[in-house]
C-alpha cells in the first residue's frame, strides 16, 4: 500500500496540498496492473449473480463498468452522472474524515487510485481501486441509494460537530459496506466490502457462523464492529428505499437517546431483534479458541 501510494503521483505524499484528491494518472498503470484488476473482475463476476441485488448488478451493466481494464475515472464519472450526478475524485488512500463527508455531500465519491499488489490479492486492509469501484461505484447509479449516501455526507458534518462520529460510522459499516438485503428470493448482498471480497459474498450469506438481524438505525449505531475479519452479525435492509427513509432525519434526537445505552458486542443478539438468522458463531469460536 505504502509503496503504491508513492508510485502514484507527488502530491500523493502529500495530500494535504490537494485535500487528498489527486490527478489518477491513468496512463501510468501498467499492463500487469490493469491484468490484475481483469482477475479480480472476473472472479467477482462468477460469484455475484444470485447472491448481489439487482441493484447492483443491473448498474454495473448500466454503467458499462470495463472488465479488462482499471477504469479511467472521467470516463466513467462522465456515464455515472449522467444517471444520478455522482462522480468519482480519484484519491491516495484514506482521506481525512471531514473531506470523505465533504465529498459525499456533492456527490463525490473518494476512490482510491491504486491496486493492490499480488501479495493483497485476497484481502488488504485499506481500500484500492478495486474494492472503491467495483464495489461502490456501481450502485451510485441507483437513484435511491444515491440520495442515501449524500444524505449520509451531509449527516456526517453534523456528527463530527457533535462528536458522534462513531455511532455514524458503525451505520456506514453496516451498511454502504457490509449491508444485505431482502429479495423475493431470498437475502442478497449490496454491501460494498462484500461485493469486492470472493471470500465474504460466499460467507455472508451461506455461512452457518453469522447472525443476520433485520436493519434496525438505534440498533445499528449502538453496535461494535471488527475491522479486519468476516462480519459476526450482518444487518439486512428491506430496501433501499427503507434505508433511505429510516436516515433521513437528523440524527440529533438519536444520538441523545444513544448517550444511555451501553454497546452492543458485534455477536450479541438483543430480545427485540429482528432474527433472520441465529448465527452459530462456529467461524469465531474456531479462530479464537
Ligand atoms: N476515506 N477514501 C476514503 N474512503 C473511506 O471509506 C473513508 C475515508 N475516510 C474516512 C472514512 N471512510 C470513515 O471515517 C467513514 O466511514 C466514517
Ligand atoms: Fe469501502
Amino acid at each position: 500500500m505504502a509503496e503504491a501510494t508513492q508510485s502514484r503521483n507527488p502530491i500523493a505524499r502529500e495530500p494535504h496540498k490537494a485535500n487528498g484528491i489527486i490527478p489518477q494518472d491513468w496512463q501510468s498503470y501498467t499492463q500487469e496492473e490493469h491484468d490484475r484488476w481483469s482477475r479480480l473482475y472476473a472472479r467477482q463476476e462468477k460469484l455475484l449473480p444470485g447472491r448481489a441485488c439487482d441493484a447492483f448488478l443491473e448498474a454495473k451493466a448500466n454503467l458499462q463498468l470495463p472488465r479488462h481494464c482499471i477504469p479511467d475515472f472521467e470516463e466513467l464519472s462522465d456515464r455515472l452522472s449522467r444517471l444520478t450526478g455522482w462522480r468519482i475524485a480519484p484519491v491516495a488512500g484514506l482521506v481525512p474524515d471531514d473531506v470523505f463527508f465533504d465529498c459525499l455531500a456533492n456527490r463525490r465519491f473518494p476512490a482510491a487510485a491504486f491496486i493492490r499488489t499480488e501479495q493483497e490479492l485476497d484481502y488488504l486492509s485499506e481500500p484500492d481501486v478495486f474494492h472503491d469501484v467495483f464495489g461502490h461505484v456501481p450502485l451510485l447509479a441507483d437513484p435511491t441509494y444515491a440520495q442515501f449516501l449524500e444524505a449520509y455526507g451531509r449527516g456526517g458534518r453534523r456528527a463530527m460537530q457533535r462528536g458522534q462520529l462513531q455511532n455514524l460510522a458503525r451505520l456506514y459499516w453496516y451498511t454502504v459496506e457490509f449491508g444485505l438485503m431482502r429479495s423475493p428470493v431470498g437475502l442478497r448482498i449490496f454491501g460494498a466490502g462484500i461485493l469486492s471480497s470472493p471470500g465474504e459474498a460466499v460467507f455472508s450469506l451461506q455461512d452457518s457462523s453469522p447472525n443476520r438481524i433485520g436493519f434496525d438505525l438505534f440498533r445499528v449505531m449502538r453496535t461494535k464492529y471488527i475491522i479486519s475479519d468476516f462480519q459476526q452479525s450482518y444487518f439486512v435492509i428491506d430496501s433501499f428505499r427503507q434505508l433511505l427513509d429510516d436516515c433521513y432525519q437528523d440524527f440529533g434526537a438519536i444520538y441523545d437517546r444513544l448517550r444511555g445505552q451501553t454497546e452492543i458486542e458485534p455477536h450479541e443478539l438483543l430480545a427485540e431483534d429482528r432474527v433472520v438468522t441465529i448465527g452459530d458463531m462456529r467461524y469465531f469460536k474456531f479462530k479464537h479458541q
